[in-house]
């Protein structure tokens, strides 16, 4: 009998929700990186395997929105578990649940979602707190499950995807079983160079880019991506294209390595930078640049 189900990933930002997915999926689909609000998406990744077929959302961290991109954000955490079978909670296994776990919990709660608690990044903590933090959650709420685990070293991932298959209602399957993603070619391309801004660049300025997409054309051995990446400032500007154009070089070499790896193709890789002032604060530019709510 086919199982089929939609899982939802949430927790606060930075604790690995994006590593998790990428574990569970053998294959990097969400983009990663040091810094808090890296994803900005509602990014599926799935995994077809045996009789069943996991449909998982990775969700951007729940945050108190500033900006009108974080507003898209935090709308994005609440499209994605208003339709699912259940969901996995991603925490830091070190920490004991704070307001946003809580209120995280309350929501799935009212939703009447099984939840499933990943206490993440083991690798950091000791036994003792991990147990302190068993403890503290489980007087919240009663979890399907709870799986500490290293999603980074892929240690434990492979105790969640058991429990997280028995969440899953019988039903067909909704994807061709190969498939790994709904998201566009341009939204990969464009996800892969701002995870290179972010791995390049300090503070602000990863969290002030988005990436557009103004070329896209395969030719027969070669792939042609003209990007734009706008930021929010002059100051910006300079920074991120460095000193003769030394910081683009290196998000561009960077970002084509990966994108080569993805696509399995070479490919031109042409980037250009913009100044869009403020724009995480201006809904119309939000939209612009690709964060469009999502009807289902
Ligand atoms: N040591 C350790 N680091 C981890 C583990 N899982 C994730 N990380 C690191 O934690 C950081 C954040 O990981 P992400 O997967 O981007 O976190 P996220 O929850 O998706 O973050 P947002 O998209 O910003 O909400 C990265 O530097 C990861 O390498 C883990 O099991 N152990
Ligand atoms: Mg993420």
């Amino acid at each position: 009998m086919k199982k089929t189900g939609f899982l939802a990933i949430v927790g606060r930002p930075n604790v690995g929700k994006s590593t998790l997915l990428n574990a569970l999926l053998g294959e990097k689909i969400s983009i990663v990186s040091k810094k808090p609000q890296t994803t900005r998406n509602r990014i599926t990744g799935i995994l077809t395997r045996g009789e069943n077929q996991f449909v998982f959302l990775d969700t951007p961290g729940m945050h108190k929105p500033k900006t009108s991109l974080g507003a898209y954000m935090v709308k994005a955490i609440n499209g994605a578990v208003a339709d699912v079978d259940g969901a996995i909670l991603v925490a830091d296994a070190d920490r004991e649940p704070g307001d946003i776990e809580k209120r995280l919990l309350e929501k799935l709660k009212s939703l009447d979602l099984p939840v499933i608690l990943a206490l993440n990044k083991t690798d950091l903590s000791s036994p003792a707190h991990i147990a302190r933090s068993i403890a503290a959650y489980s007087g919240l709420t009663e979890f399907a499950a709870v799986a500490p685990m290293a999603a980074l070293k892929n240690d434990g991932v492979d105790i969640l995807l058991a429990e997280a298959e028995k969440l899953l209602p019988e039903g067909e399957w909704i994807f061709p079983e190969d498939e790994l993603t709904d998201q566009p070619e341009r939204q990969i391309a464009s996800e892969v160079i701002r995870e290179k801004i972010l791995r390049t660049c300090d503070d602000e300025i990863p969290h002030g880019c988005a990436v557009v997409i103004e070329e896209f054309s395969e030719g027969r051995d070669l792939l042609k991506i003209r990007a734009e990446i706008y930021c929010e400032r002059q100051s910006h500007k300079r920074i991120l294209i460095g000193k003769n154009g030394s910081n683009l070089k290196t998000i561009g070499t960077y970002a084509r390595e990966d994108l080569e790896k993805f696509f399995g193709v070479k490919i031109y890789l042409d980037l250009w930078v913009r100044v869009r002032e403020n724009w995480r604060d201006k809904p119309a530019a939000v939209v612009d640049f690709g964060y469009r709510p999502k009807d289902d």
